[in-house]
């Protein structure tokens, strides 16, 4: 029998990758509390997942304004990027590839998390959306708008995440622009009222995003560089009155750059791939000219058929991967899989984190 296409290499822009199946980004809420640091505890958590052909880290803020919920890690502070060499250096010990998703939630943040401030947003209005303060589920603060002379300081902070991740040793980055955080807000017309060049039209709204992503290719170069996508998720009530023309906007901007991937959630985040009416995923995938990693509910048989039906060139697994260690090593071996622990997702230690066992250890 010949292998499946979803098992053999492939190069995404300048990483080699042993196999197309990717762990997608998965916030869980253990960063160090005292400097949201990443530590020892990663460094095994990523490193038993290093048999994916490419991991994601979870959403790493670029800045502590930057910051959405208690515990997730960041990369502006030196403490934050040595912790960070850690998980890297076990990852690349074990043969894998990783990169950093860096982040800016914008307006999904709380004054409790922001020493007192509001968050920040293309404009001063508050999502309808709950944040994670420590404590319990929180209203998401009213943020305020940024000046447009404070832009180009944001994007100089992902530009400072993207040396960071360098110094950590990350293979690359991927920048977060889904789910309702600062690029998706300055993207929707929900959330953007602005009337300078940052709002408006489409080419306005998609700007930040691709001034975004130039500035980080610059520091990496575009073969290290992806970005996620998710414009048919309503993810923190986030919301736009033609996201069928948005979405072609979008992949145009970052199209062209020679970026390594385009991450696309699929439909709603975590929830139903259904589609809007004159949606096309394959029409976007061929405005694009690196690869497409598809992502949201994949299931083994979807991977397998996507991969083989060129609808997919890398495929990401969010909670198949928190509950398997060995996720590719499964898949391609159909084995059975461990179930998730929705308990355990967020927050914590060790347990629901680096406990999941391996299909070959032993039953305890
Ligand atoms: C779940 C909980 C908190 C944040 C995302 C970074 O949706 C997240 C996230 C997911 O992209």
């Amino acid at each position: 029998m010949t292998q499946a296409k979803l098992f053999t290499p492939i190069k995404a822009g300048d990483i080699a990758l042993a196999n197309r199946v990717v762990m997608a980004p998965l916030t869980r809420n253990r960063a160090r509390a005292e400097d949201d640091a990443a530590y020892e505890l990663h460094a095994e958590y990523y490193s038993q997942r290093a048999g994916a052909g490419l991991l994601i880290t979870e959403g790493t803020q670029i800045s502590p304004e930057g910051k959405g919920y208690a515990w997730t890690p960041g990369i502006y502070s030196e403490a934050q990027v040595a912790g960070w060499k850690k998980v890297t250096d076990a990852v690349h010990l074990k043969g894998g590839r990783i990169v950093a998703q860096i982040w800016h939630v914008g307006r999904i943040s709380h004054t409790s998390l922001l020493d007192g401030q509001p968050p920040v947003a293309p404009s001063a209005i508050a999502a309808a959306s709950r944040t994670f303060d420590g404590t319990g589920f929180v209203e998401t603060s009213t943020p305020r708008a940024l000046e447009l002379t404070e832009i180009s300081r944001v994007i100089e902070d992902y530009r400072k995440a993207a040396r960071n991740a360098d110094a950590a040793g990350f293979d690359g980055v991927e920048i977060h622009a889904a789910n309702g955080y600062l690029l998706d807000q300055f993207m929707r017309d929900g959330s953007n009222k602005r009337t300078d060049a940052y709002g408006g039209s489409l080419e306005n709204r998609v700007r930040l995003l691709g001034e975004v992503v130039e500035a980080v290719v610059e520091v990496l170069g575009a073969g290290r560089v992806g970005v996620r996508l998710s414009p048919f998720s309503n993810a923190n009530a986030i919301e736009d009155s033609d996201p069928v023309a948005l979405a072609t906007a979008a992949v145009d901007r970052i199209s062209g750059l020679g970026l390594a991937f385009l991450h696309m959630v699929e439909g709603q985040t975590g929830g139903d791939r259904a589609l809007p009416e004159g949606a096309d995923l394959a029409a976007l995938k061929a405005r694009f000219d690196g690869l497409y990693m598809a992502n949201n509910g994949y299931d083994r048989q979807m991977a397998l058929d996507a991969v083989e039906e060129g609808r997919a060139d890398l495929v990401a697994f969010g909670k198949l991967y928190i509950a398997n260690p060995d996720l590719a090593e499964r898949l391609e071996k159909d084995a059975p899989l461990n179930a998730w622990d929705g308990d355990t997702f967020y927050g914590g230690g060790r347990e629901g984190y680096t406990d999941y066992p391996f299909l070959d250890d032993k039953a305890a």
